[in-house]
């Protein structure tokens, strides 16, 4: 090595001693970054629809959202009672078990803390069964119907709900898989023990989190 190089070789090694002092591209993150698209999930383009072969037709001068069970206060509101309530908007991503995912989907609708707070669930009351239109069911423990996210939804970015995709009024449970959010939502109603849906009695997960792959039962 010439002087000159030996020169900018030792400025290299200081400028790196340096850097190990200063913690340079150290992330600072004490975990790995989560990942934004759970395992065993590809992104869609559209939104598909799934169903029962059923897609109830609820106009709006005859719907109805009850809920009963366990409450203080059972409620049985029409569309204009719906709308009353106090609104909010959520910007989630979508994981549905036949593994298509759907990023940034905005949804309007009544919170499930507001209408907890509404119908003020009994101490006793700690699950929930969710009965829709077409006589779908799905069941949630009530801290997981609690999370700020949970919606009674009746738009999808900006535009009411599609019959198809559940309006006039569906669930929307951002956390677990989508066959846990209840299309056509007619009833709730809040029970001491679980009692499992349609889906769960016919082999899908009880829990239903993308993050932990809870897919099927038998897993
Ligand atoms: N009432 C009702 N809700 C339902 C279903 C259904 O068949 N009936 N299917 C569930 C399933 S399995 C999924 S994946 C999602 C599909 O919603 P989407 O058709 O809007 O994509 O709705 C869930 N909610
Ligand atoms: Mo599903």
């Amino acid at each position: 090595m010439n002087d000159d190089a030996a020169d900018v070789n030792a400025k290299l090694i200081a400028a790196k001693e340096r850097w190990a002092a200063e913690g340079r591209h150290q992330s600072g993150e004490t975990q790995p970054k989560r990942r934004r698209l759970p395992h065993g999930q590809h992104l869609t383009d559209g939104w598909p629809v799934l169903d029962l072969g059923v897609q109830p037709h609820v106009p709006l001068k005859d719907w109805r959202f009850t809920v009963s069970g366990l409450v203080d206060n059972p409620i049985d509101w029409g569309w204009e009672d719906f709308q009353a309530q106090p609104q909010t908007e959520i910007v989630t991503d979508i994981h549905c078990v036949t593994t298509w995912t759907m990023y940034d989907s905005r949804f309007a609708g009544v919170s499930a803390r507001h209408l907890l707070s509404v119908v003020k669930p009994k101490p006793e009351a700690r699950f929930l069964v969710c009965k829709s239109y077409d006589s779908y069911t799905t069941n949630l423990p009530l801290e997981r119907f609690a999370d700020a996210d949970v919606l009674i939804a009746h738009s999808w970015n900006g535009k009411p709900i599609l019959r198809e995709h559940g309006g006039p009024v569906r669930a929307i449970v951002p956390k677990l898989y989508f066959w846990k959010s209840a299309k056509w939502l007619r009833h709730i109603t809040f029970l001491e023990h679980d009692a499992p849906g349609f889906w769960e009695v016919r082999g899908y997960h009880n829990e239903a989190d993308p993050w932990k792959e809870e897919r099927y039962s038998g897993e």
